[in-house]
């Protein structure tokens, strides 16, 4: 799918959307559906659309037709015998929460916990041609109400922009997002960044990095955010323990799926560490499961998950996620709430798998 507009961040822009979407359905014939998010390249982490395929056709669905599942809970503990490759478990995953708070007749919502009926909503702008394009497009996206503003910052492209943004918006809700493009080496520039006064400043460091990070935050006022570095509950604690972040970004696919993400939040709710939901530019059903995660209570900074008409000419989803004055409204129909458009899907497929799990 093509986005409206490119985003361009530290690494480079995106324009297209290369996804699967995967349909679990039951021997009744309900549906639950899921949504992959790594990107055609591994800029953001080590995982493409095509090493997503390769893990569901050749790992991930044999598990699958070995074991019996009775809660989503035990997916994540069966996919533990392959080493990462987070967001190809992640798609698969989802569409089985989908498909059991479904069965449940229940929201996905409901069915993590979440208590939420509005979410507030942020908004992440890409690398822009010019300063002056940058501030015509924040000045329009806190007229329209988005609660928090995310820039991307990489060397260079720092001091200079955020000192006349903030000139402009004294007051504004505003982060960076640096997508890992600073070393220790840059501790000046980073040092320099407080002066804005900054929400936080996500992943300055390298992608791989908790220890940096350590060092990096009792030298800066800002508050440090982990996006990449964080794929399991295990790097949220070591993070955590080593006070390498003050906030944390918690990402579906990044992590394994929404039962890591759901225990990566209550340990920060344990530990009073803030988090938000990150975006990975999603269709509907991505979209969907991002809003029902985020009605979770930790989730206490507005996310990354705006609405459909940001991104997509159209959604594969009924109705589109709408955004009214900074907030969406949490769907209350079973699953995630949304019904993937049966059309949109087919104009947009180029190809279409089938995998039978029974009497595995
Ligand atoms: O670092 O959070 C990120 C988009 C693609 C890859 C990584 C990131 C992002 C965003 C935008 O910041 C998120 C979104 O609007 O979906
Ligand atoms: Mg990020």
């Amino acid at each position: 799918m093509r986005l409206n507009n490119p985003f361009t961040t530290s690494f480079g822009t995106i324009q297209d959307k290369e996804f699967f979407i995967i349909e679990a359905i039951d021997n009744k014939g309900t549906s639950g559906f899921g949504e992959s998010v790594a990107f055609t390249s591994p800029w953001y982490t080590e995982e493409t659309v095509e090493t997503t395929r390769h893990m569901i056709e050749d790992f991930l669905i044999k598990i699958l037709q070995e074991n019996e599942i009775n809660h989503p809970d035990e997916v994540t503990d069966l996919f533990a015998v392959i080493k990462r490759n987070n967001m190809a478990k992640a798609a698969i995953e989802g569409a089985i929460w989908d498909l059991y708070a479904k069965r449940n007749n229940i929201s996905l919502t409901q069915a993590l916990g979440g208590k939420k009926s509005q979410i507030d909503v942020g908004i992440s702008i890409g690398i822009q041609a010019s300063t002056q394009d940058l501030i015509d497009k924040i000045d329009y996206y806190l007229q329209e109400g988005y609660k928090r503003i995310k820039l991307k910052i990489k060397p260079g492209y720092d001091i200079e922009v955020l000192r006349n943004v903030r000139k402009t918006f004294p007051d504004a809700p505003i982060m960076a997002d640096a997508n890992s493009a600073y070393t220790l080496d840059d501790i000046n520039i980073l040092k320099q960044l407080d002066e804005f006064e900054l929400m936080m400043i996500e992943q300055p460091l390298a992608h791989d990095d908790i220890i940096n990070h350590a060092k990096l935050q009792p030298a800066i006022k800002t508050p440090i955010c982990l996006d990449e570095s964080i794929h399991s509950l295990d790097d949220a604690k070591k993070a955590i323990e080593l006070e390498s972040c003050r906030i944390m970004n918690i990402k579906i696919g990044r992590v394994g799926g929404l039962t890591e993400a759901r225990r990566i939040h209550d340990y920060c709710q344990e530990h009073n560490i803030e988090v938000w939901c990150g975006g990975m530019l999603e269709a509907g059903v991505g979209r969907g499961h991002n809003i029902a995660l985020s009605t979770l209570p930790q989730f206490m900074v507005p996310g990354d998950t705006a609405g459909s008409a940001l991104y997509w000419q159209q959604d594969i989803i009924k109705p589109e996620v709408i955004v009214k004055n900074g907030m969406i409204n949490v769907p209350d129909k079973p699953g995630i709430g949304y019904e993937v458009d049966p059309n949109q899907l087919e104009r947009f497929s180029i190809d279409l798998k089938t995998f039978d799990l029974r009497g595995g």
